[in-house]
């Protein structure tokens, strides 16, 4: 049973197998095949040679729960599941979250997040966990250089609107100039909803209104502007959405795949970073049949994850190696050292002449205050919430944020917030010439979150909570100068 407990929500292994299976209407995770076949006097090996259609008429027997709903092209079918996830310390919490295949609450590998989908501007609905489609994917998660920068010993040049990103589960993406259009089958007993913040016209949240139990509701508007949105179940908030219905939609120009928007910033890569919280006594008593009230029971979160993985799992630096692939690819930032003025992100025009960083966009969906600290380099956060930041004429807004762009060692996040920051991938200040002459190895630095107790899991060791760090690669042998 171990590669089921591999199996969380958000381990790579487990979205490849929900790839291949979701079109399959009903379909069961293995444990489903193990635990109703044997109830039902059927040998498990012939079961889990049986057809899906075989298993969902046993599964159907004993949970009475509804089928997945037909499918629509172009239409994403989302699923509010409830499961298990077994945590960094291998306890198992209760969890929602909005799934793309149906599970049930006793599924080994429960769907509470959909794997990356795709709505292109053509109106095609695709599954993948990499964009641009078709774009090369980076080795690693590491965009390769052009060549070596003559002006800046050790540096490299960039290639610009070239490699691919990938993105973490829970990640829909939507280009300007489509249609998005979700169908939610609420799977649980008591009514929920699908919103999505800050979508709809002027900034207005737009939902699917009270889903009730077993019902349906289909979602469909024109792709707002690009920028980041959190999905979000508000019902009881900030309760379901803890409890793990959220995601976040990305929605990007296609004439402006590699830059936050026309004439804003440009990136090599970018990385989406979604912070969670779990609290467990609230996970205890929604799973025992009660509600939450956040005024009697206060929030006290005791895990917390980036991108679904805490501590030595977010650092990719477990025995399973799917699992640290998937870290490297969509949360561990990495690069070769280049330089990066940002006065103009993307400079230099021709291929071999082009110097500029990454972007990273935090979403905080969660309750917890982050404050995201990078040892090595400064990020330059050039917007929030989906506003971008000025250049000149700053501001101090109302609740006392500086607005304007700026190098930041620390990245504070609200509960909600969205912010975008370019990081430069280039060589450390304090690196002096011998040392730097002298590299051989990637440098790694941490990131990690000034809140001390997201550094924490259960009251753990730490670092065991919101922790990630990011590469400055190695020379490559041949190409330095
Ligand atoms: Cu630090």
């Amino acid at each position: 049973m171990s590669d089921h407990q591999d199996n969380r929500e958000t381990g790579f292994a487990s979205g490849e197998k929900s790839t291949e299976l979701a079109a399959a209407p009903g379909h069961l995770g293995r444990w489903d095949f193990l635990r109703y076949g044997a109830a039902a006097g059927l040998g498990a090996i012939a079961l889990l040679n049986s057809q899906p259609a075989k298993a969902t008429q046993v599964n159907r027997v004993v949970t009475a729960q509804p089928f997945a709903v037909s499918p629509i092209p172009g239409v994403l079918d989302l699923y509010i599941n409830e499961g298990y996830l077994r945590m960094v310390d291998r306890s198992l919490v209760y969890h929602r979250g909005f799934g793309d295949r149906p599970s049930n609450l006793n599924d080994f590998s429960p769907s509470l997040a959909v794997t990356p989908k795709v709505f292109t501007a053509d109106g095609r609905l695709v599954e993948s966990r990499s964009y641009p489609l078709g774009a090369p994917l980076p080795p690693h998660g590491t965009p390769q250089p052009f060549g070596p920068d003559p002006a800046n010993p050790g540096q490299y040049y960039i290639r610009r609107n070239y490699w691919a990103s990938y993105y973490p589960q829970r990640t829909i993406i939507a280009e300007v100039g489509g249609r998005i259009r979700i169908r939610i089958q609420n799977r649980l007993s008591k009514p929920h909803q699908f919103v999505l913040h800050g979508a709809g016209p002027d900034r207005s949240d737009v939902g699917t209104g009270s889903i009730d139990p077993g019902g349906t509701a289909l979602l469909e508007l024109d792709t707002p502007a690009p920028g980041t949105y959190i999905y979000a179940d508000p019902t009881n908030a900030p309760v379901e959405r803890v409890l793990g219905l959220f995601g976040v939609l990305l929605v990007v120009h296609p004439e402006h795949q590699w830059a936050i928007g026309e004439d804003l910033a440009s990136f090599e890569r970018q990385w989406l970073w979604i912070c969670h919280d779990v609290d467990s006594v609230w996970a205890g008593i929604e799973a025992s049949g009660g509600t939450v009230d956040p005024r009697i029971t206060k929030a006290v979160p005791r895990f917390f994850l980036l991108n679904g993985r805490s501590g030595f799992e977010s650092l990719g630096i477990t025995t399973d190696d799917a699992l640290n692939l998937a870290s490297e690819e969509e949360t561990l930032i990495s690069g070769y050292p280049r330089q990066l003025d940002v006065r103009q992100f993307g400079e230099g025009s021709e291929l071999g002449t082009v110097r500029g960083g990454q972007l990273v966009r935090m979403v905080n969906p969660g309750i917890v205050f982050h404050q995201m600290h990078f040892h090595g380099n400064h990020l330059w956060t050039v917007g929030r919430n989906n506003y971008n930041w000025p250049r000149r004429n700053g501001f101090v807004d109302p609740e006392g944020h500086v607005v304007i762009q700026q190098w930041e060692d620390v990245v504070e996040l609200e509960p909600m917030d969205r912010k975008d920051c370019i990081i430069p991938i280039k060589r450390p200040p304090d690196a002096i010439n011998p040392v730097w002459d002298a590299r051989t190895t990637d440098w790694e630095y941490p990131m990690h979150c000034h809140a001390e107790p997201s550094q924490t899991a259960a009251g753990g060791l730490y670092p065991g909570g919101l922790v990630a760090h990011w590469t400055l690669k190695a020379p490559i042998k041949g190409a330095a100068l």
